[in-house]
């Protein structure tokens, strides 16, 4: 391609799926999205998610992430956004999803007219229309059937780099094959939510990479291969429906005639291997060693670059998508944006005044502590709201200043230690990056650095996951062997967003013991 060149990176999170474009310099030169509840309210769904009336089975229909697709190209296309100048493709997806194309989908796929979308095409391409997503938690029994054929939840976390957790892939494809076997049976491809995403773009089935494959409890994560044992204990045929498992930075098509035809795209424009939306934002944030990254999107997650993948049963281990470093632990927390988002309208009704009612309790909360776990959470496994006092008793509410700053204490306190169990060391060194939707709040980032202990810092693009798929897209397309640190040299540094407030820890070094001691009581009730 001659003259300018763009590269796109596409985000299909938890509640919208976000587009960057990139020039050549990695200067942002287009931004959109388009968001589930608000743009497609004809799927019903709340935070982008259904949950089903057993509040533990949590989907999204497939269907919609098509015709947000459709929605968000015609809008770059009516913005007169130039598709020929792009060179290069490539994004993420929530992790653990997973897609069911039906029996004969791939020539539907890979016929698409232009004169019709993607959505009046496809709409009907899916053996299973609600995809669970990764809030689910309804694979209690499949966890135990895997880890009992796989020798126990340590050699699972040794194998593939967690033991059994219930939104991982592997166990929801086999809860399906128990359950809905007639829709297990139609399936010709299983696609994670990332290799689905690149499907689109292609017109053809894209290979699940290294990095999102790690969340499925399917992937050896050392040899790089499909785990034969796990894979026979999921389901029938698993490999044939999963196709080989590529590395991240692979190039695993170009577009298709039906993405030229309609929007210009050059046909010689190449589709990157997608990922995680974690691995994609570690990407977007090129972080340094010993970085802690904190992500506050729907969900809260906290990952390192790791250089060994030492099984435990606290935590992920996932290959790095950017070849960094050979691993990323990863820890993850449901209760995240939407909780606070929850707690913000019924006690402030704007995220303004939040802040300001924030600033009525001191740190520490004088003493009160409160865990709120809306959703089932991961870690540990519980429900609920609870509230405790300066003497550890439960209570039944607290002032709404109280509660605005119980809720932020309340969760950053476990993700530092849940991060601590999962290897996390923090030293003079240590910075934490902040990316996701709540980064944008100050206040909140006042209170990870001071309960971190250590400065926060934040980018200028707060959606690094999308950003991140640009890089990757940059990256696969420059001659072979060239580090991911080289295409990002010449990017900004993160820049400090707030210091730690010394001698606050305190306050918050006794109130992580007595949290840990509270959240124990939780689990038990
Ligand atoms: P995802 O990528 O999972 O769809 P985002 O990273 O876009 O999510 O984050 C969306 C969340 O960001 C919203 O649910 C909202 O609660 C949160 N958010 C947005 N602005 C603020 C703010 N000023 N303060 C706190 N949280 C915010
Ligand atoms: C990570 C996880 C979530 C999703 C959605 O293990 O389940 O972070 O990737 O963001």
């Amino acid at each position: 391609m001659e003259g300018e060149k763009y590269y796109l990176g596409f985000d299909f999170s938890t509640q919208q799926i976000k587009l960057i474009a990139v020039d050549d310099n990695l200067k942002v030169v287009f931004e959109g999205h388009v968001k589930f509840d608000t743009d497609l309210p004809e799927f019903g769904t709340s935070g982008g998610a259904c949950v089903h009336d057993d509040k533990v089975t949590v989907t999204a229909p497939a269907a919609m992430w098509v015709k947000a697709l459709d929605m968000l190209l015609d809008q770059m296309k009516s913005e007169g956004f130039d598709f020929s100048k792009v060179a290069g493709i490539s994004g993420d997806g929530q992790q653990h999803g997973s897609v069911y194309w039906k029996k004969g989908a791939r020539n539907v796929l890979g016929n698409m007219q232009p004169d019709k979308s993607m959505y009046e095409q496809l709409k009907d391409c899916f053996s299973l229309k609600d995809s669970p997503i990764w809030q689910d938690a309804s694979t209690g029994s499949q966890i135990i059937q895997l880890q009992d054929a796989i020798g126990g939840a340590m050699e699972l976390a040794r194998l593939t780099g967690s033991r059994g957790f219930e939104r991982y892939t592997g166990t929801q494809i086999m809860k399906i094959y128990q359950t809905n076997r007639e829709a297990y049976d139609n399936t010709e491809r299983i696609s994670l939510i990332s290799s689905f995403a690149a499907s689109l773009f292609m017109g053809d089935y894209a290979p699940i990479d290294f990095g999102d494959g790690s969340g499925m409890n399917l992937l050896d994560i050392r040899n790089k291969v499909w785990a034969s044992k796990c894979l026979e204990a999921c389901g029938p045929c698993l490999g044939d429906k999963l196709g080989e498992p590529v590395p991240s930075k692979t190039v695993v098509g170009n577009v298709s005639s039906y993405m030229s035809r309609k929007y210009g795209f050059p046909s010689t424009c190449k589709v990157v291997a997608f990922t995680g939306d974690n691995m994609c934002s570690l990407a977007g944030l090129a972080p340094r060693k010993g970085d802690i990254m904190v992500s506050l999107g729907s969900s809260d997650d906290v990952f390192i670059l790791l250089n060994g993948a030492k099984a435990r049963l606290s935590g992920h281990v996932f290959i790095d998508a950017t070849d960094t470093l050979p691993f990323v632990g990863l820890i993850c927390f449901k209760n995240g944006s939407l909780t606070r988002e929850n707690v913000m309208n019924r006690c402030a009704g704007s995220w303004k005044k939040f802040d300001e009612m924030l600033l009525k309790t001191p740190p520490g909360n004088n003493g009160n502590i409160g865990i709120y776990f809306d959703k089932k959470e991961i870690q540990p496994v519980a429900m609920g709201t609870f509230r405790f006092n300066e003497n550890d008793e439960r209570v039944e509410s607290f002032p709404p200043e109280v509660e605005v700053r119980a809720v932020l204490e309340g969760q950053f306190l476990a993700r530092l230690m849940y991060a601590k169990l999962c290897g996390l060391q923090i030293g003079p060194e240590s910075r934490v990056i902040a990316t996701g939707g709540a980064s944008a709040n100050q206040a909140i980032l006042q209170i990870i650095a001071d309960i971190f202990n250590t400065s926060v810092y934040i980018t200028d693009v707060p959606n690094s996951a999308a950003l991140g798929g640009c890089y990757r897209a940059k990256h696969a397309l420059m001659p072979e062997g060239t580090p991911y640190s080289e295409v990002v040299k010449g990017l900004p540094e993160p820049t400090c967003a707030c210091k730690h407030t010394p001698g606050l820890e305190k306050v918050y070094m006794p109130m992580l013991e007595r949290y840990k001691k509270l959240e124990e009581k939780v689990a038990a009730m």
